[in-house]
């Protein structure tokens, strides 16, 4: 099956290195290296690869796979790396889709976190009430897709807390976030109730600058960069897969690092 498909694509080479490069490396580690041939591929994904919309197509099925992998072998009782203090890389890189003169400017004093959908009592937050909860700090290492990573310190509340508080259903699939400048990303359940993950309200001590997320950022150590959105508005529990910024535009969704 391989040879002839093989011989009827000319562009064998390229596909199989686009899936490669689809396949994170826990899909791999799990079936070896036996399914990187175009006839793996095509097994792997149930698609056929006989023109370019059935290469997408099952470019498209693998990064679904990929999510589907990450998830299984996602431990919720493993912890990403910490670091000490004198580790933090100054200044800590700033990054969005558009310039630092284009950060959006959230006005504290109107300013209402909203969490709805599978949630007891849909209600607006205020940050008063989010700076009265418990607080907990960490220092840990932000990997941005675009090749760097830089070690951070980040304050704030345990997000299973905030769910917890919030009657969030955590048998529901996914945890929505929708941002003040329209960024949107979504995460699974179980990082979502991961322990080092927190709905942070200050970075290296002092209250969270806009530049960084202003009024909060949801900082997961077990998610790339994309994954942790700054200047949340609203926070949507639910069953429908909701995507996200990138996601929508062929990142792949479940993000780990
Ligand atoms: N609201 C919002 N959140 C976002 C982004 C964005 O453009 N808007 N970019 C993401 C990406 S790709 C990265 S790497 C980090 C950058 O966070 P930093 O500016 O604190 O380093 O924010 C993430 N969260
Ligand atoms: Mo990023």
């Amino acid at each position: 099956m391989s040879l002839k498909l093989f011989k009827s694509r000319p562009d064998a080479e390229l596909i199989i290195k686009d899936a490669a490069k689809e396949l994170k490396a826990p899909a791999r580690r799990l079936f070896g290296k036996r399914i990187l041939s175009l006839g793996g591929l095509a097994m792997l994904s149930g698609c056929s690869i006989t023109d370019d919309k059935s290469v997408n197509a099952m470019l498209r099925r693998i990064s679904f796979f990929n999510d589907d992998v990450q998830a299984l072998l996602f431990d919720p009782n493993k912890l990403a790396p910490t670091y000490p203090e004198s580790m933090i890389t100054r200044p800590f890189p700033f990054n969005a889709f558009y310039d630092i003169d284009e950060v959006p400017e959230v006005d504290p004093s109107t300013y209402k976190l909203e969490i709805d959908g599978l949630v007891k009592g849909k209600r607006v937050w205020t940050l008063d009430e989010l700076h009265a909860m418990p607080q907990e700090s960490q220092v840990t290492r932000h990997i941005c897709i675009e090749g760097w990573s830089a070690i951070g310190k980040w304050g704030g509340v345990r997000f299973a807390q905030v769910l917890a508080r919030a009657g969030a259903d955590t048998s529901a699939k996914y945890v929505a976030f929708h941002c003040a400048d329209n960024y949107s990303t979504s995460i699974d359940m179980p990082t979502a109730l991961h322990a080092q993950t927190l709905l942070t309200l200050t970075y290296d001590g002092q209250i969270l600058p806009p530049k960084y997320g202003f009024p909060m950022k949801l900082r997961m150590p077990t998610k790339l960069g994309y994954k942790n959105p700054k200047h949340i508005v609203a926070i949507t529990v639910t069953n429908d897969y909701p995507g996200g910024y990138w996601e929508n535009q062929g990142y792949n969704w479940f993000g780990g690092s």
